[in-house]
């Protein structure tokens, strides 16, 4: 891990406040993610499942997390199950976490190495009657593969039918989509990553630069300040490249006159970033460029008044949606008569703007978070409104991170990062 080691409070709490929400009498188990193969012996780099990591900080492979709040023995309240690691294995395998290691990472007392896992199972069972189950139930999950969790779960099940069945993730919805202090400065580390990456651009973007060289700045950016790399695939989409909303080829020249839209940032322990920004090439936009621009950041600052404790998620996007009508009026991209017949199912606005202005962010982009309750303080939102136009050959989305407060505008996480387009002139400029 390239990240600074992380306060292990982070994860006693976390677990706190899972455990105060489990049935009397129940265990929750929580796996590693597998290590994809690609063939031969190539495996695709490790990524960790972002529930046990929240209840742990274990970043690690092949790694289970047992929690049984009402164990009989004090040990066994919480368990983890790791991969064996000695003097010999560090050799071949370097540092994996010793029963010390993990106990500093995590604050859990209790690791017994992988091969005690069956053995101690099923002294847990016999003493339980509910296993939590961790199934993934994020709104635009789409999961093909088998995995490890879902190896365990089966595995359990046919060993132990008589036991009942309950849910981990809406609990983990709910907590994880609240951030901590300690997340909220993790993410904050993200986006300044992200900034230094984007200032660098600046000074870099040139006419007849291709795509792909600013990926590769903003990667040696990102990990010369211990970020892993990119929170996601990076859209870095010059001219009419940015109304193919996940174009991520990223391996076209930057021409003169066209604007580069960046949908590009930089994790930090496992915490994503996510920021979008829209530049022109030569360093200038053009007049119809710029009252493009100007639209999309009213419709942005707009957007992120509206982020307060109570709002409801699908309501803001019907307010954000007219917002964004009224933009598109005076843009002249709409008339009157588009927006009275418009088809309140897929409103006229959608035809320039077709994808929704808000998500929640945190260990994972798209992050936890049950969209139908409302907004509380300290969850986390991007605010990303766009507005594409294939016809006149660009498309600008604008997207910074914020953290919903108590009262007043939410905090942004990107202030810093340039995104007025005269600041961004002159930065390009220098
Ligand atoms: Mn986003």
């Amino acid at each position: 891990m390239k990240y600074h080691p992380i306060d292990k409070n982070l994860f006693i709490k976390n677990r706190k406040n899972f455990t105060a929400q489990m049935k009397p009498n129940s265990i929750a188990v929580f796996n590693s993610n597998d290590i994809y193969p690609i063939s031969a012996d190539s495996m695709m780099p490790f990524e960790q499942h972002r529930d046990i990591f929240y209840l742990s900080g274990v970043d690690q492979e092949e790694s289970v997390l047992l929690l049984f709040p009402d164990a009989p023995q004090e040990k066994h309240r919480e368990i983890l199950f790791l991969r064996e690691t000695n003097e010999h294995i560090a050799i071949w395998e370097g540092t994996k976490l010793t029963k010390e290691k993990a106990f500093e990472t995590s604050g859990i007392k209790t690791a017994y190495w992988l091969k005690d896992l069956e053995k101690i199972f099923f002294e847990v069972m016999t003493q339980c009657e509910t296993v939590y189950v961790n199934t993934n139930e994020h709104y635009r999950s789409n999961v093909e593969t088998e995995t490890r969790e879902d190896r365990f779960t089966k595995w359990w099940k046919s060993k132990y039918p008589a036991h009942n069945v309950a849910k981990s993730n809406p609990i983990l919805q709910r907590l994880r989509s609240i951030k901590d202090p300690v997340e909220l400065d993790l993410m904050q580390t993200a986006c300044n990553i992200t900034e230094k990456g984007f200032r660098r651009l600046l000074s870099f973007v040139k006419p007849g630069v291709w795509e792909y060289n600013l990926e590769a700045e903003l990667l040696y950016e990102f990990i010369n300040n211990r970020s892993k790399g990119f929170a996601y695939t990076p859209i870095i989409a010059s001219g009419h490249n940015a109304n193919v909303l996940h174009y991520i080829e990223n391996n076209q020249q930057c021409k003169e006159g066209d604007l580069i839209l960046m949908d590009v940032a930089a994790e930090y322990a496992n915490y994503s970033s996510d920021l979008s920004r829209t530049i022109p090439v030569s360093g200038k936009y053009s007049k119809r460029q710029r009252e493009v621009y100007d639209a999309v950041l009213r419709v942005k600052n707009e957007a992120t008044k509206m982020l307060v404790p109570g709002t409801i998620w699908a309501d803001y996007h019907v307010e954000v949606g007219k917002i964004m009508t009224s933009e598109l009026l005076g843009l002249g991209l709409l008339d009157k008569a588009d927006v009275q017949n418009e088809n309140p199912d897929w409103p006229a606005y959608k035809k320039y703007f077709m994808h929704g202005t808000s998500h929640h962010i945190g260990l994972d982009t798209h992050d936890y978070g049950i969209l139908i309750e409302p907004m509380q303080a300290n969850m986390v939102f991007t605010v990303e409104p766009g507005i594409y136009i294939p016809d006149e050959g660009f498309g600008i989305r604008i997207e910074d991170d914020v953290v919903i407060q108590k009262e007043g505008e939410p905090f942004n996480l990107m202030a810093n990062i340039p995104i007025q387009a005269e600041e961004i002139e002159e930065l390009m400029n220098q």
